[in-house]
């Protein structure tokens, strides 16, 4: 029996033990095997529930919520092709250590072996993707198996767990939901990690704190600081961080670069690099004649703290070692510059987001090349938070938008997107539209992949020639974002001078709802 006198049903047992256990957002676009579970989302009170016109919306939307509210989403997923749809952003959820729940329905499992047209290995498909993966043998076992999902995804550093649900495990009678356990604390470094961090800032010789993960979230910015000014140690982010506290009063870091022979040179001069939550630096891609480890051959590599380790705690232990905790660390003077003026270019791009970005703003950054110099003016813009894309699989901006706006309803996202990965999840403009989400989305429209026109030379495959650049640009005809948007239900503008952007981002951080505007770069 349930919340009600009635008896329930597999389904409704797996939505009120999710429900029960803290979870209260579903990013869902189901189909026929799992119309229980949609009915039992519509029977219990206490699950938002937000459709997806596309899987990989409904996953880029959980990422986001997850990272901002510090707690999973699930998602609803029909099968194995709605998994596959959504599996390039559950990579990226993975790599960003999101907590997330996967509810994917099956056949009933009477019909399993009659290779019905929608018939696939699901627990196949989700495993190189997700941390636990289980099918639900029955009904009386379904809530079980869930409330181990919700753990497993709660576990440290946060992890992708799916649970595949054969349709009559979940219209068949059930027990009641189960209980949630705790999930696991994050685990304690030991003293030796600490003595050894201590000797190497002690040593006087050229360190790098490289940082990620906890320690580019305010504590652990303000930590890292005090340990830095006190040591004489570096300061550097990783390339990608999952969310970083950004902006005036805060501790400011730069990312290491992305380029090959930038990050080279950005580690060039160090002895010792310290991982802190980071991992050692790799090349995103191999390139013939250039290393892939990016750390000088001679220096070397200490590990404070791993992800699902208690990185504060380490970093305020160290600081007591170090007699760092009374130090004041550099802090960005909070001092918006004037917005820029004139043509549209990228350095122009960032002063003007800089001068406008509202306090407490969520910034979505899938910008690629537009924005690789947009972190330099922004450490004085109003306090903000900087979300990136871990995984590398593009088209996760316009989602984990929608769902970054969903945890935080108070704040502003401002949504950095270039164009050619906008267009892999553009359906996402509609769920912000349909949820009225607080979202100003900047699509930098310079009508190519820019970046791959650089890496067909890098990768020393040749110069481009027009056969190779027709798969690099995207005009022919150009794409109308300022329709595709109102299409959606988004109002939108076209701009073409800084003056035009720097009103009608104003105008965007106004409006309540989503708002688009299409730089034409
Ligand atoms: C799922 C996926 N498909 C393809 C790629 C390869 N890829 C990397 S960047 C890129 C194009 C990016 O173009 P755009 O978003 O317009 O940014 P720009 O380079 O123009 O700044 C592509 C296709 C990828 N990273 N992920």
């Amino acid at each position: 029996m349930g919340m009600t006198d009635r008896p329930i049903n597999g389904a409704e047992s797996v939505v009120q033990t999710l429900i029960g256990g803290g979870a209260d957002v579903c990013f869902a676009n189901p189909g026929t095997s799992e119309m229980h579970f949609v009915a039992a989302l519509d029977r219990a009170p206490g699950m938002r529930c937000i459709l997806g016109l596309f899987e990989g919306v409904a996953t880029a939307a959980a990422d986001g919520y997850a990272r901002m509210a510090e707690k999973p989403a699930v998602t609803l997923l029909h099968l194995g092709p709605g998994l596959a749809n959504g599996l390039a952003n559950v990579h990226n959820a993975k790599k960003a250590s999101t907590p997330m729940v996967n509810i994917v329905g099956d056949h009933a499992t009477f019909h399993r072996s009659l290779d019905a047209p929608l018939t696939s290995d699901i627990e196949m498909a989700a495993r190189p993707f997700s941390h636990w993966v289980k099918t639900s043998a029955d009904a009386h076992s379904a809530a079980a198996d869930a409330a181990a999902a919700l753990v497993a995804a709660r576990t440290p550093p946060g992890q992708i767990a799916t649970l595949i649900l054969p349709a009559d495990t979940a219209w068949t009678e059930a027990k009641g939901p189960a209980k949630v356990p705790e999930a696991p604390a994050p685990s304690r470094v030991d003293a030796a990690a600490i003595a050894q961090a201590a000797a190497v800032l002690r040593s006087g010789e050229p360190t790098l704190m490289l940082l990620n993960g906890p320690a580019v979230r305010e504590r652990g910015l303000e930590l890292a600081g005090r340990i830095a000014a006190r040591t004489g140690a570096s300061l550097s982010a990783a390339t990608f961080n999952a969310r970083m506290a950004r902006g005036g009063g805060r501790v400011p870091v730069e990312r290491l670069p992305y380029p090959v022979d930038l990050a080279l040179a950005a580690l060039a001069k160090f002895r010792h690099i310290i991982l802190i939550d980071a991992k050692t630096p790799v090349a995103f891609f191999a390139y013939p004649g250039k290393p892939s480890l990016l750390a000088p051959k001679d220096a070397q590599i200490h590990v404070l703290t791993e992800p699902g380790h208690d990185t504060i705690h380490a970093l305020e232990w160290l600081a007591d070692e170090l007699g760092a905790r009374e130090t004041e660390p550099i802090r960005s003077l909070l001092a918006p510059p004037a917005p820029a003026t004139g043509a549209i270019a990228p350095d122009a791009l960032a002063v003007s987001i800089a001068a406008l970005l509202p306090d407490g703003a969520i910034v979505i950054d899938e910008s690629i090349t537009t924005g690789r110099r947009f972190f330099k003016p922004s450490h004085h813009a109003r306090p903000h938070d900087w979300l990136q894309n871990m995984g590398g699989s593009i088209g996760i901006g316009l989602p984990l938008a929608a769902g970054a706006a969903v945890a935080c309803p108070d704040r502003k996202v401002v949504c950095l997107q270039a164009d050619g990965s906008g267009m892999y999840t553009l359906q996402a403009l509609w769920t912000q539209a349909r949820e009225g989400l607080d979202v100003t989305v900047l699509v930098f429209a310079n009508r190519s992949y820019a970046i791959l026109k650089g890496e067909l030379v890098n990768v020393g495959a040749q110069d481009a020639r027009p056969k190779a650049l027709s798969m690099l640009d995207l005009g022919r005809p150009d794409l109308d974002w300022v329709s595709l948007a109102r299409g959606m239900g988004v109002p939108a503008a076209r701009v073409e001078s800084m003056d035009e952007f720097n009103r009608a981002f104003a105008a965007g951080l106004e409006a309540a709802g989503p708002y688009l505007i299409e730089i034409v770069c």
